[in-house]
């Protein structure tokens, strides 16, 4: 068991990240098993849930002419369009039933206003909106963040960033993750991660 300051953080291991899912991460559930194994290390357990109302504008079937994996102009920059995934309350959206959540201190869910995304656990796509992950670590006297889960490029990479930024020891174990690596923006995150100062193991 690592000491009190390290915290795991489980990015979105959902059923829609999961094969069979609507947006699924080829191979998502191989890290269940070892991502479960891991939480017996760290006395801190936080899980993150993408969490959408439905009709949300991260969706491309709220955009008329627009396809999935299209991009589109928000008002905090330029938005990559899914399909329709993690409708609140729905199986997509549900953790996969073979994660052992049980054991998790916090689960923080995201992506749940209308008219934002938010792939990371901190802050919203406007890199301003939080989350209130930080207070809650901050005040647990949690200073080390071992990050795994789904996907790499996207929720585990903004997440890993921002962490970074906000002055936690971020490590990203990506072994335990998986990518959706669109148009290679899985090297580019990891490429951003590095940059940012977080550790890749
Ligand atoms: C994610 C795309 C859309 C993720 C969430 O968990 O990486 N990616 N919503
Ligand atoms: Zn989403």
């Amino acid at each position: 068991m690592r000491d009190a300051t390290h915290a795991l953080i489980v990015i979105d291991v959902q059923n829609d990240f999961c094969p069979g899912g609507a947006l699924a991460v080829a191979d998502g559930d191989a890290i269940i098993a070892p991502i479960n194994a891991a939480l017996a290390e760290y006395p801190v357990k936080v899980f993150t849930q993408d969490w959408h109302p439905v009709g949300h504008s991260s969706f491309a079937t709220s955009h008329t002419g627009k396809a999935p994996f299209e991009t589109t102009e928000m008002p905090y920059g330029t938005q990559v369009l899914w399909p329709d995934h993690c409708e609140q309350g729905s199986n997509g959206a549900a953790f996969h039933p073979d994660l052992n959540t049980t054991p998790g201190d916090l689960v923080i869910r995201k992506g749940f206003r209308p008219q934002i995304d938010s792939y990371s656990a901190f802050f919203e796509n406007d890199r301003i909106t939080p989350t209130g992950l930080e207070g809650y670590l901050r005040t647990r006297g949690v200073t080390h963040l071992t990050l795994v889960g789904l996907a790499t490029d996207f929720c585990v990479a903004y997440s890993a960033i921002d962490g970074a930024t906000l002055g936690f020891d971020v490590t990203v174990d990506t072994t335990l993750c998986r990518a959706i690596d669109l148009d290679g923006s899985l090297q580019v995150a990891l490429d951003q991660m590095k940059a940012a100062g977080v550790t890749l193991v």
